[in-house]
């Protein structure tokens, strides 16, 4: 088959995509200064052996009826038609939301999906449950700032704002003297962006400022966390101890009087109690350099040097969401704004505080002046929510007391989960536990593209297509450009998009106009862009009808550029630009938080040890990052991501000093463990890690060779068997998944082969007997 050149857009770049005797060729934005090699994980997806191809239904559920069950994760799959899938899932559905309510069915469903804004599949999931069953159990927050997301909007009244909208990387590239990036600024991270990125330009900009004179200092495990093109200097930091750094610096600011006392009066609250917590007025500990060096192990003159380094510059703060995905992650982000504070950056071009820039493609970008609007949602009836992370902990404890946010809520009691366009065996932690939480549903329906170990274990599997195999549109609100996403190829096997299950389904359970509105996925691609195209002749901004977009395939929009103006506002003005915060100042005390009594987050930021120690057993910090050669898990079996793996297997790295002694060569296979279980991973010898620090990205397809074990070993090299599950702390109860604590081992033997991306067992077709609680027989 041949096809001509298509315009298509994925979360990591937009590109165009052909195909000539059904090979794929893909060719980038022609805008794209500098594309992303990730782009190659598409070349052999879409007719790759592990797509699924036809509904499926898992055999114990068939036989025994939906109720817990242990056999998720090792059953095998029966394949069935489209007519029986809509039966039995809108089946099982009517019965939970009957007998339960909507508040037993968690639809929360967190996950990336794909870049069309159409076809996001968490949108579809959600208006679904609430057109079809009046809502379900959602989640808030997310894996990537589930701390930050709380706390930011306390000290400083709005996260967007910090973050998304704040400094942008024109105005670092011509004003800042020094950028003291806390966890660096890595290029393989702002590589992706959820909706699309049509411009890499951080290389660009670093490569600009360095050029300018612009000092780069990563505070970092890894050095590779900082370009090459910063020319920068890196700072090795004990992983999760970034809070304790930052108080040295504050002591060192404090007792050379080089605090901006005028800045820190006029717009923050709080520095009085900040002052006495790092002199040691309130428990006689003081927070010094000397006190630093001892828990980071950056030493106490580097501490104070750096401290001398910042003052009187002008200095952009950043911390990367990695620290704030730990135990007490939300310290080191309201650290970060008050170290910026102290040296009296906020507002001013280029100076700072920028959270999470860097992390990701839409951090320090202009804004679209108008947005490509979302798919309405619809009204959840159901008011219970969960932290996202707190999945397992709902389903092992429901009716549990947990604390979020300053109150006291409860875990709702769960029948039935429904995910589309997430893999909670990516991004989840501690993936024995998380087996054991599904096993207590009665039913997992997924939709998913592949065989993920989240396909595996669910009830119903619904196959949906890839975007290339649909339309949709392409866009973020920091991408200046839109893109038709037009379809290449046909669906694979028997796949449909998600919305077309979606309608099937809401026509089973009657709701079919409720859901549709009448609407084919073409014209609510029409009517979404014609809501665009309203809200752009508002604003006199011209732009082409609907057809003639398609036939261009893209479509510039204008920007705006205000990033920073938050602070900027506040420094100009701070009478008539109050923060949103009750203060209407940065709040370096929270007397919010301070009154909600939670010791593990108190009111002013603090270092707090955290219960994950290296010993005797486990010596080893773990850093499970982002992985530079893919999103997430996604196309994990594309040929960019394989090509980095060795013998099938995810690459972990490690210091010599560490390898060493443990007789480790580069290119041994090895076995990295602790309480929770064991992987392997091929292992790279390198002097761009810390000693004591192994790193293994995360994304690896979770391949468990004995599935019937409590904690299977993982062949292929996924971190989160190994990592916590527990909450940032009770303020945010965010995931703690960047850092934990491993022995590692050469592997003796033959290591096994990695099976990850080959499909289940699928047995034998069958007719089902009078045991099934669902009653009816399936042909
Ligand atoms: N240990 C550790 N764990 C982490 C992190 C970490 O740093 N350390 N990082 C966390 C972060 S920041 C995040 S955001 C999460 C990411 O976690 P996820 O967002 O869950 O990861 P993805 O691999 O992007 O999962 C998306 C899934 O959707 C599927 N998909 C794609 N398109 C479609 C579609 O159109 N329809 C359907 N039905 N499915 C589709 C893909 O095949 C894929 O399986 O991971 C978190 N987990
Ligand atoms: N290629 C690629 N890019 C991605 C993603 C992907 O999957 N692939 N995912 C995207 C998503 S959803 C998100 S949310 C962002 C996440 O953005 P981040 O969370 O910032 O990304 P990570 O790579 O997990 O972490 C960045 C670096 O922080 C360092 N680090 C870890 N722990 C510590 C610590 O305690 N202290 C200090 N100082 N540094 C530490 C690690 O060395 C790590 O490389 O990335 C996005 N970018
Ligand atoms: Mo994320």
């Amino acid at each position: 088959m041949t096809v001509k050149p298509r315009t298509h857009s994925a979360h990591w770049g937009a590109f165009s995509a052909e195909l000539q005797d059904d090979k794929l060729l893909i060719t980038p934005f022609a805008g794209d200064p500098d594309p992303s090699p990730l782009l190659n994980n598409f070349v052999n997806a879409l007719r790759h052996p592990v797509r699924i191809a036809t509904p499926m239904v898992r055999r114990g559920w068939l036989e025994n009826g939906p109720g817990p069950d242990d056999r998720r994760g090792m059953d095998e799959y029966i394949a069935i038609s489209w007519p029986q899938a809509i039966e039995l899932a809108a089946g099982e559905l009517s019965r939970v939301a009957a007998e339960f309510g909507p508040q037993a069915v968690f639809g929360g469903s967190y996950g990336w999906s794909s870049a069309g804004r159409f076809h996001h599949a968490q949108s579809q999931v959600h208006r679904f449950l609430n057109t079809t069953i009046g809502g379900y159990v959602r989640s808030v927050n997310s894996y990537s700032s589930g701390a930050a997301s709380v706390i930011l909007p306390h000290i400083v009244g709005d996260m967007n704002e910090i973050a998304r909208r704040g400094v942008s990387w024109e105005e670092i590239a011509e004003h800042s003297q020094l950028v003291l990036s806390f966890g660096g600024l890595a290029l393989k991270n702002s590589q992706v962006a959820s909706g699309g990125l049509s411009e890499h330009t951080e290389r660009g900009f670093i490569q600009q400022a360095a050029r300018r004179g612009t000092q780069f200092i990563s505070v970092s495990p890894l050095q590779t966390d900082l370009p090459q093109e910063a020319q920068g200097e890196w700072l090795a930091i004990r992983p999760g101890t970034d809070a304790a750094l930052i108080l040295g610096l504050l002591h060192v600011l404090v007792s050379k009087q080089w605090s901006d006392e005028a800045f820190l009066a006029r717009y923050c609250v709080g520095w009085d109690k900040m002052v006495a917590y790092l002199q040691g007025k309130e428990d006689g500990l003081v927070r010094d350099a000397a006190w630093a060096a001892d828990i980071c192990g950056i030493d106490a003159a580097r501490i104070s040097a750096l401290a001398t380094e910042l003052y009187g510059k002008r200095v952009m703060i950043t911390v990367a969401h990695a620290l704030q995905r730990a135990e007490h992650g939300e310290q080191p982000v309201w650290l970060g704004l008050v170290l910026a504070a102290a040296l009296g950056q906020p507002g001013l071009p280029g100076g700072g505080y920028g959270y999470a820039l860097g992390a990701l493609g839409h951090y320090g970008k202009h804004h679209n002046q108008v947005s490509f609007p979302a798919l309405p949602q619809g009204k959840n009836g159901v008011e219970a929510f969960i932290p996202v992370a707190r999945i397992a902990d709902m389903l092992l404890h429901p009716g549990e007391a947990f604390r979020y946010n300053g109150q006291t809520r409860h875990y709702p009691t769960v029948k039935l989960a429904w995910w589309a366009g997430g893999n909670p065996f990516h991004h989840h932690q501690h993936l024995a536990r998380l087996r054991q939480a599904f096993n207590r549903l009665d039913t997992l329906i997924v939709h998913e593209v592949a065989w993920t170990a989240t396909a595996r274990h669910a009830d119903i599997v619904l196959p949906a297509t890839m975007t290339l195999e649909r339309e949709d549109v392409g866009g973020a609100p920091t991408d200046r450009h839109l893109f038709a996403m037009q379809q290449l190829a046909e669906p694979y096997g028997q796949a449909r998009d998600d919305y077309a299950i979606f309608s099937e389904l809401a026509k089973k359970l009657g709701r079919e106009q409720a859901f549709t509105e009448g609407r084919t996925a073409r014209q609510w691609l029409e009517h979404l862009y014609q809501q665009m195209q309203e809200k752009c002749q508002q604003q006199q901004i011209p732009v082409p009808d609907f057809d003639t977009f398609w036939q261009q395939g893209q479509l510039t929009l204008p920007q705006l550029k205000d990033g920073g103006r938050l602070l900027r506002q506040l420094r100009r003005d701070p009478e008539r630009y109050p923060l949103p915060t009750p203060s209407g100042k940065i709040e370096i005390f929270s007397q919010t938080i301070a009154d909600f009594n939670d010791a593990d987050c108190p009111g002013h930021a603090v270092w707090l040890t955290p219960q994950q120690q290296p010993d005797a057993k486990h010596p080893l910090y773990l850093i499970a990052n982002q992985p530079a050669s893919r999103l997430h898990s996604q196309l994990d079996y594309g040929q960019h991501s394989v090509n980095q793996k060795r013998d099938g297997r995810e690459v972990c790295r490690m210091h010599p000093q560490d390898a060493a002694p443990r007789g480790i060569v580069d290119g041994d296979t090895v076995k990295i463990s602790n309480a929770r279980g064991a992987v392997l991973a091929s292992v790279e010898i390198s002097e761009q890690i810390m000693a004591g620090v192994i790193q293994l990205p995360t994304g690896a397809w979770y391949d468990p060779q004995d599935p019937q074990a409590a904690q299977p070993l993982c062949r292929h090299g996924n971190p989160n068997v190994l990592t916590l599950d527990i909450g940032t702390s009770s303020l945010a109860q965010g995931c703690c998944g960047q850092i934990t604590l491993v022995e590692i081992a050469r592997y003796q033997g033959t290591p096994p082969q990695v099976r990850a991306f080959e499909p289940p067992t699928i047995g034998d077709r069958l007719v089902v007997g009078g045991n099934r609680k669902g009653g009816e027989a399936l042909g």
